[in-house]
């Protein structure tokens, strides 16, 4: 080849990498527990995430006139508050546009302070404890329901549909699950129902033949638990074992999962689940179909609850970004506050503690080991 022409293509090279340079990088991080018995919420939240980046970059996205280029910056909290915090600092430290994230609102609450001292927004679509907007941080979002309005329409349901009249609560003693069974608790005895026994488990423990013996003493119409999955699985398949199969087994979001059928290993106290999540179900979704089906194809076999509401959640800052027409939090949190946003989980906005406005809650059982919608 002649120099002249070498030359030429060289100077065409390196034109087109100054090019792909000057794209700006927009850096969006997500945090969930990717790792430990929490790991497939955490896989399936940041698929959300990581789909929803893909889908900008795809379609192309300008920023006050320039190009961008969204990056997906994941980080594993492992579900515990200290990692958790550590991971904000450290998306905090790596300038991140825009956080979504975290699954457990033990975790969220205390990194949700932490990206409100460095001033970066975050948008959750799993950590339902209501106090996690007290604060009211103008960096701080929730597009899912609290446990307020899970707790109570769980409640609603056992006693005015099902006529329950005893129920025996336990709990994680993590924010979550005693948040939740409290709010289930103070509406069920509002409702008439009696809470005949109360167990205390941790977010880490498999054995529960002890409290379930307790429980099977006082005969109750129901169990309410307050937990993940990695718990209620083998909890039902010892339910089973002790012969606590006449009981409906009440949950919320933390354990209305695709795992569950797996974890509860054919135990017919599945059938006796009614759980609650704080949106609706997918084939209500004004986009959840299609979502679910291009999901399905990109991540075979994942889905769990979240990632509709982490892919929105991606969305949505995004959107704050083009309409601010800057990348830059301080410019883009006021449009985010303003958000009304289409996204495939459900019309977007917000009260001014950050909370999502109107919010659905649908209950779900389980027929056949699949998890069907009740409403
Ligand atoms: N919302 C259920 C699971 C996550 C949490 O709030 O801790």
């Amino acid at each position: 080849m002649q120099l002249k022409l070498k030359l030429t293509i060289a100077a065409a090279i390196a034109a087109v990498a100054g090019m792909a340079s000057a794209q700006e990088v927009v850096k969006i991080g997500h945090v969930g527990p990717v790792s430990g018995p929490q790991g497939h919420y955490g896989k399936d939240n940041e698929n959300g995430a990581r789909m929803a980046v893909d889908d900008l970059n795809a379609k192309g996205v300008t920023i006050g006139g320039k190009k961008v280029k969204f990056e997906l910056m994941a980080e594993d909290d492992a579900a515990d508050p200290k990692q958790g915090t550590a991971a904000a600092q450290k998306l905090c430290d790596a300038k991140v546009a825009g956080v979504v994230g975290h699954l457990n609102s033990g975790v969220t609450i205390p990194a949700s302070k932490i990206y409100n001292d460095c001033g970066v927004p975050m948008v959750t679509g799993a950590a339902t404890n209501p106090n996690l907007t007290k604060p009211g941080y103008d960096t701080t979002y929730r597009i899912i329901a609290n446990d307020n309005a899970l707790g109570a329409a769980l409640a609603a349901y056992a006693a005015d549909t099902l006529k329950l009249k005893t129920v025996a609560v336990i709990d994680d003693r993590t924010a979550y699950g005693q948040g939740l069974a409290s709010v289930f608790k103070k509406v069920a005895a509002e409702k008439g129902i009696k809470v005949v026994e109360e167990q205390f488990t941790t977010d880490k423990s498999t054995d529960f033949m002890a409290i379930l013996t307790a429980i099977k003493a006082k005969n109750p119409d129901a169990v309410f638990y307050g937990g993940m999955d990695a718990q209620a699985g083998p909890m039902l398949r010892q339910m089973a074992q002790l012969g606590l199969t006449k009981q409906k087994y009440f949950g919320g979001d933390g354990f209305c999962t695709t795992e569950l059928a797996k974890l509860s290993a054919g135990a017919p106290t599945l059938a006796n689940v009614i759980c609650a999540v704080g949106g609706a179900s997918l084939e209500k979704m004004p986009g959840g179909k299609d979502w679910k089906t291009r999901y399905d194809a990109k991540f075979p076999g994942q889905f769990q609850v979240y990632s509709p509401y982490k892919y929105d959640a991606t969305m949505l800052l995004a959107d704050a970004m083009v309409r601010a027409g800057s990348s830059d939090p301080k410019k883009y949190i006021p449009e985010l506050k303003k958000s009304n946003y289409q996204g495939v989980t459900a019309k977007i906005s917000f009260e001014p503690n950050g909370e999502m406005k109107n919010p659905a809650v649908t209950l779900f059982a389980y027929k056949n080991g699949d998890k069907v919608p009740l409403n």
